[in-house]
């Protein structure tokens, strides 16, 4: 199957199969052009596939070879250079391709800048949207660009999507109060825990759509993001969560975003394989 804007780029190792019969479809948008610290999200996709080199296929808590299931790479957006909304556009219109040829296929999108999760969710019009990140980004407009990545969550709430946050860190009074005016509920990183995420989550209407800003966990793990954070969550802890919500909620789609860096093996790369393989993993042993 052809896309209109994708092209090929390094792919997984493993036996992939076409895009209309895959259950997960990998997307890779190498875009930061909004990025306003580190630089180097543009290399994520890239850095995650190479990552996944390291890891085996085979998840051993789950008594499970992800190397059998049915995943595509449909590899890399051609992104419009310093364009947010443009590239992001070219990730909505890829994935509503995608869905029209295979319905049950569930995009994962591997970043690049977290601006581009919006072209994902407006393709695939989820109930709510939960999010690990440590920012609000809640801003509505940042640097006079309402698709800068700093505005992620904002545009996609005003879209009339629920919204849940956790391990939030850092944010401005705004876009607090901008929370609390629209419902938008967020758990501090200091004070996350599995009951916290359940207790927010639980009531949410599905489908779900899932995303990971990398820059969520411990910036100890992830140093290679656009914008570290001191004080994040633990592995595990992600994992714990993204096992329940495969379990109990119906799944539209999932990124891992802001991975960033300039060297093969860096270790927010690392971080990002592995998560991406226990989210493989945990929708085929628990999801619907
Ligand atoms: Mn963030």
């Amino acid at each position: 199957m052809e896309f209109l804007y994708t092209y090929e780029t390094l792919k997984l190792e493993f036996p992939l199969v076409e895009p209309e019969e895959a259950r997960f479809v990998l997307l890779g948008v190498p875009f930061d052009g909004t990025t306003s610290y580190k630089a180097g999200a543009r290399f994520g996709p890239t850095l995650i596939r190479h990552a996944t080199l390291n890891l085996e296929s085979y998840i051993l808590d789950y008594d499970l070879d992800i190397a059998e299931l049915p995943i595509a790479d449909i590899g890399d957006i051609a992104v419009a250079a310093g364009d947010p909304r443009k590239t992001a556009d070219r990730v909505r219109e890829t994935i509503e391709e995608l869905k029209r040829a295979n319905p049950k296929a569930i995009p994962i999108l591997l970043g690049g800048e977290h601006s581009q999760t919006l072209g994902a969710v407006e393709a695939l019009k989820p109930a709510s949207y939960v999010v690990f990140d440590a920012h609000l980004d809640l801003r509505d407009s940042y640097e006079d660009n309402p698709y800068n990545h700093a505005c992620v969550a904002r545009r996609i709430s005003e879209l009339g999507i629920k919204e849940a946050m956790f391990g939030i860190r850092s944010g401005t009074k705004e876009e607090v109060e901008y929370a609390e005016e629209s419902g938008i509920r967020w758990v501090h990183a200091r004070d996350y825990n599995f009951d916290a995420f359940v207790d927010l989550v639980e009531a949410l209407p599905e489908p779900v759509y899932l995303s990971i800003d990398i820059d969520v966990f411990d910036l100890s793990m992830v140093p290679s993001t656009g914008t570290p954070e001191a004080g994040g969550l633990r592995f595990w802890e992600v994992v714990e969560a993204i096992e329940w919500l495969t379990e109990k909620k119906e799944i539209a789609g999932f990124d891992i975003m802001e991975v960033a860096g300039e060297k093969l093996g860096d270790p927010t790369a690392l971080t990002a394989a592995k998560l991406l393989f226990y989210f493989i993993g945990a929708m085929s042993k628990f999801g619907r």
